[in-house]
């Protein structure tokens, strides 16, 4: 995939502050968001301000001010911080003569863009009908349509009303439609992970904010305890680098399996039409054993990343989860690293060795904790068994005795359970 290919699109990005805490951090991410959708971000424009107003969004001198700034800089495009009602879109859109685009728009083209998958794209698309249901009728030719044309104004007026019926009707028809093929498809995703859950190998899933390193870490794991033939995935300093999920199996020392998950990362407003796309998505985290929160330690910001993540997970319903805090990119910080603070967090960059190995032993803990190390006395007759036991489970030790062979192994749970009956209590 080409990232790099730079559109010419000019955008001044807008926000109206009224007091909220984390805003100057907000319009920093938008102006990164356009980026992210190859759009070059020429000016900025803020008002302060109690309330939006509720018809232009901006100020009437402001609205006036805005259009003026993008017919001075050529831009085309005007992106708003918050997501705008159908009216306040409308307005702004006659008032400047430039598209508008808001922050939920302006998330959605990224996503449709990226999306590789059947699935996601399945999810993106009705994500946009969602978003488009409300504001057919803000398209500017019907509305032309509807106010001129010759011919008495009552009957234009049914006219164009029956055709914002018939466009209101084919969307909803459209959104069943894909639902459909989305349930289809997100059937048989239940039913490999249902398969995955019978085999009983530990889970965990990389989560958090987007472009903090989920997926660097992924293929840094991948190289040393994933298959050869295991492809790496996208990673890239880009928002929303990555949006579809991929699972790969570790196998760490000791013949200690779990599967790894990496998933979409998250940003704050996220569009409400996204979050059901994010619920399915995000399944594989909300069947994982244990959650890899990543964060970018580097970002002054990463506070309010943390409590984007923690509310996005609240709200897509993953919750009671345990879940290990991964404090990423500590390289472009004072701070020293590896380092390990409790069994819960951990200081580390995603691009060194030592980093991996110290993340390894954290979710080594968590997901190994019920192993039980014992002795079992096997049979000779039952060879089979030490065979399984030496693909499954780690050997500390092989002894050959008289009446079979004596094995001090660490064990999963089910297997300590499955074969207890060569236990050699001591
Ligand atoms: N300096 C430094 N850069 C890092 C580190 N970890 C990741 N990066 C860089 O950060 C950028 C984002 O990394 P990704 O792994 O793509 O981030 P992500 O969390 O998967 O992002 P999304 O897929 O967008 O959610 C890339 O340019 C990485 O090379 C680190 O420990 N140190
Ligand atoms: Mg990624």
């Amino acid at each position: 995939m080409d990232t790099n290919i730079q559109s010419d699109e000019l955008v001044i990005i807008t926000g109206l502050d009224t007091g909220q805490e984390d805003y100057d951090y907000s319009m920093v991410e938008l102006a990164e968001l356009a980026q992210a959708n190859h759009m070059d971000v020429v000016h900025r424009v803020d008002q302060v301000i109690d309330r939006p107003n509720p018809a232009t969004y901006f100020g009437k001198g402001k609205v006036q001010e805005i259009g003026d700034v993008a017919a001075a800089n050529h831009a085309t495009t005007i992106i708003t911080n918050d997501e705008l009602t159908p009216s306040q879109l409308r307005n702004l859109e006659e008032e400047t003569s430039c598209r508008i685009l808001d922050r939920t728009a302006l998330i959605l083209e990224i996503f449709a863009t990226r999306a590789q998958t059947k699935e996601a794209k399945l999810q993106v698309q009705i994500a946009e009908l969602q978003y488009r249901l409300p504001r057919l009728q803000t398209s500017a030719s019907q509305r032309l349509d509807q106010q001129t044309g010759g011919g008495s104004g009552f009957t234009n007026r049914g006219a164009g009303e029956t055709k914002l019926e018939m466009d209101r009707r084919t969307i909803q028809y459209q959104i069943t439609h894909l639902r459909h093929e989305l349930a289809a498809i997100a059937k048989s995703e239940k039913t490999k992970r249902k398969q995955r859950a019978k085999s009983e190998i530990p889970t965990a899933a990389l989560v958090g904010y987007t472009n903090s390193g989920k997926s660097t870490i992924m293929n840094g794991l991948v190289k040393r305890y994933g298959k050869v033939e295991d492809k790496t995935v996208f990673e890239k300093d880009m928002l929303f680098a990555t949006l579809d999920t991929s699972v790969r199996r570790m196998t760490l020392p000791g013949q200690k399996e779990f599967l790894l998950s990496d998933t979409v990362g998250f940003v704050s407003k996220l569009p409400t039409q996204l979050v059901e796309s994010f619920k399915s998505t995000l399944a594989e985290a909300a069947n994982a054993d244990l959650l890899i929160q990543v964060i970018d330690y580097s970002d002054p910001h990463y506070e309010e990343m943390m409590a984007t993540t923690r509310k996005t997970l609240k709200q897509i319903g993953i919750h009671d989860i345990p879940m290990v805090n991964v404090f990423n990119k500590a390289d472009k910080t004072e701070i020293e690293f590896p380092v390990l603070e409790g069994d819960d967090q951990i200081v580390i960059s995603a691009k060194q060795g030592a980093s991996l190995e110290l993340l390894v032993d954290v979710i080594r803990k968590h997901l190994f904790k019920d192993y039980v190390q014992t002795k079992l006395l096997v049979p000779f007759a039952d060879g089979q068994v030490v065979s399984y036991l030496n693909e499954h489970s780690n050997i500390l030790d092989t002894e050959y005795q008289n009446d079979g062979t004596l094995l001090t192994v660490e064990a999963a749970p089910q297997d300590y359970q499955r074969f207890a009956k060569y236990e050699v209590k001591s």
